[in-house]
């Protein structure tokens, strides 16, 4: 199983939007297992196919202590936010190295998706998970959580990773 190269901001291809999944298959399932073996490589909790250079609506998740619970969404979409209330959490990104943000979020939303068996799924999320598959499906977008912090930290934080990659 090969782990994936991950693409570091300020890459322009993370800034692609993500195609829906059309089929479910054998080539997703083996997509979902790289990415799973990337995220636990980076120690990660969440990965989106944006950050893997792949620009498929899907993304991998494991909040879980012991990294046993792995959850992959295809096509997710927002149903509905149940709680509005802006929750801050400390977010960081394995397309961001180094770097926590201080962001604020809708606490508990509703969504919707594909399982790696092509089943439609419905998922209430709040706390942590909440967090990362917004962070996440942000993503599928192109949108990256450096947006939502100030321009001067934005340029402080491409300026540094382009450095440390030699461009
Ligand atoms: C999104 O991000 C997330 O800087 C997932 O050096 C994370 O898994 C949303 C990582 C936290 C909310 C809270 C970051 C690994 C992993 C780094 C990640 C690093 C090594 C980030
Ligand atoms: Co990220």
């Amino acid at each position: 199983m090969p782990s994936l190269k991950i693409l570091i901001f300020p890459d322009p291809r993370l800034r692609t939007v993500a195609k829906a999944i059309e089929k479910v298959d054998d080539s997703i399932k083996q997509l979902s297992e790289d990415m799973l073996q990337t995220m636990y490589e980076g120690s990660g909790i969440g990965l989106a196919a944006t950050q893997v250079d792949v620009h498929k609506r899907i993304i991998v998740i494991d909040v879980s202590e012991k990294k046993d619970q792995p959850l992959v969404l295809i096509n997710p979409v927002l149903k509905r936010v149940i709680d509005p209330n802006l929750k801050s959490y400390s977010e960081g990104c394995l397309s961001v190295p180094g770097y926590y943000e201080e962001l604020k979020r809708p606490s508990e939303i509703e969504i919707s998706f594909k399982d790696v068996n092509g089943e439609n799924q419905t998922l209430v999320v709040n706390g942590l998970l909440s967090v990362v598959v917004q962070h996440e499906m942000d993503h599928l977008d192109g949108k990256m959580m450096v947006d939502f912090i100030s321009n001067i930290k934005r340029e402080m934080i491409r300026k540094k990773l382009s450095k440390a990659r030699g461009s």
